[in-house]
């Protein structure tokens, strides 16, 4: 059944218009059976938000967290069913691929690579050069290591080509480089901003990318993009200085962790001007997080009028997406809300509620805004290139 918050009008259009009657079930029906060229035919909805996103070619994803896949029957289901892509919170980082020097465990990212595959998914990689999670041999904080410029320059170029060609053939977007810059558009003086004496690094971690897999599209990622403002302009020059230098970049990733206390960005101008530079652009971690109780109702919002604002956010950052045909992907930082990384990081004051799924997994108002907006989307332009146009 669709939430009350559905204007009723809106929802007849739906049906109309789209021409998939929305079940409301955001999870158990089996939709259509696309039979896959080898391999186990893939059942999901076609009122799924894959389903209805394959229509105009946008694949639409959600971060994995590998603790959780495989042992737990609801959200395995959910993934499998919902998302048309993938992105590993965690396990292809630095830290977890490589926690001791020279033995790489690829264990846990194998098998999210292998559920993709076995799900007719796509792979987003993430992350292969960041100031975060790195093993603590290398730096336990990002901007201080033992290490000597050299040896640093030799081990980056490694870990980058050493992961990259593991997983050859099997990613559709690298993030090659996350988060460069901080919150005042200046470049974070990281141990690769320091081992390089400058961006340098940013154009060579491209480089050494595209030569271990040169049919993957490589992105820069980042947060508070979508705000014009200082971060905004700074990684726009960069990427734009990028392409002038023919740096084999294809695109930009918009985390989108937004927040109901701060205005909606101004972020279908921003993904546009970026993509007028001749890149794709997606939004990749999207979240809508809200001031909530204290723990451990750390999900359940102080204010019952926010999921109004939530559901309004939600829909704004993907009809932001659907407007642009450059954005080829559109991916929440997870499902579930007891799974987010909000309320252990935002605890003073207190956030979450920032996902489309509830703490039981559960569907929550939100997922049948994102839904509707869906359904209704067959106007947009469709996405082409690699990737799109398939589910
Ligand atoms: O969701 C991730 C969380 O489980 C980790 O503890 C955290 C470590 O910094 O990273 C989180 O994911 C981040 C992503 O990799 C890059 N953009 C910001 C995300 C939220 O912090």
């Amino acid at each position: 059944m669709l939430r009350s918050a559905l204007p009723i009008g809106v929802l007849s259009a739906t049906i109309l218009l789209g021409g998939v009657a929305l079940s409301g079930s955001a999870s158990a029906e089996p939709g259509p059976a696309p039979a896959p060229a080898s391999g186990q035919p893939v059942h999901y909805p076609a009122d799924s938000l894959r389903a209805l996103s394959a229509r105009v070619g946008l694949r639409f994803g959600t971060a994995v967290n590998m603790d959780e896949l495989g042992s737990n029957a609801a959200y395995t289901r959910i993934a499998a069913e919902q998302f048309s892509t993938v992105t590993p919170e965690n396990v292809m980082k630095w830290q977890l691929v490589e926690p001791n020097r020279g033995t790489y465990d690829w264990a846990a990212a194998d098998r999210l690579v292998a559920f993709a595959k076995d799900n007719k998914q796509l792979v987003r990689g993430h992350t292969l050069v960041w100031h975060n999670q790195l093993p603590t041999w290398l730096s336990s904080d990002g901007f201080t290591t033992t290490l000597s410029n050299s040896e640093l320059k030799v081990l980056l170029k490694k870990h980058i080509q050493d992961q990259v060609k593991h997983f050859r053939g099997d990613i559709w977007q690298w993030d090659v480089v996350n988060e460069a810059f901080d919150d005042n558009g200046q470049p974070r003086q990281t141990i690769w901003y320091k081992a390089w004496g400058g961006l340098g690094y940013i154009a060579d971690a491209f480089r050494w990318a595209h030569e271990a897999d040169p049919k993957a599209l490589l992105f820069y990622n980042d947060y508070n993009l979508e705000f014009t403002g200082v971060k905004s302009n700074a990684v726009y020059d960069l990427v734009k200085s990028l392409k002038a230098q023919r740096v084999p970049i294809d695109g930009v990733g918009f985390q989108g962790h937004l927040d109901t206390q701060y205005g909606f960005p101004d972020l279908q101008n921003n993904l546009q001007r970026f993509a007028d530079l001749g890149l794709k652009v997606a939004e990749t971690e999207v979240d809508v997080r809200t001031f909530t109780q204290a723990p451990p109702n750390e999900n359940t919002p102080t204010d019952p009028l926010a999921p109004y604002a939530q559901e309004s956010y939600w829909s704004r950052a993907l009809k932001a997406c659907l407007a642009v045909r450059e954005c080829i992907s559109f991916t929440p930082w997870g499902f579930g809300d007891t799974y987010s990384w909000i309320p252990g990081w935002f605890d003073d004051p207190q956030e979450g509620a920032a996902l489309l799924y509830d703490g039981n997994l559960q569907p929550k108002s939100q997922y049948y805004v994102i839904q509707q907006d869906l359904a209704l989307a067959s106007g947009a332009p469709h996405r082409s290139g690699p990737g799109a146009g398939r589910d």
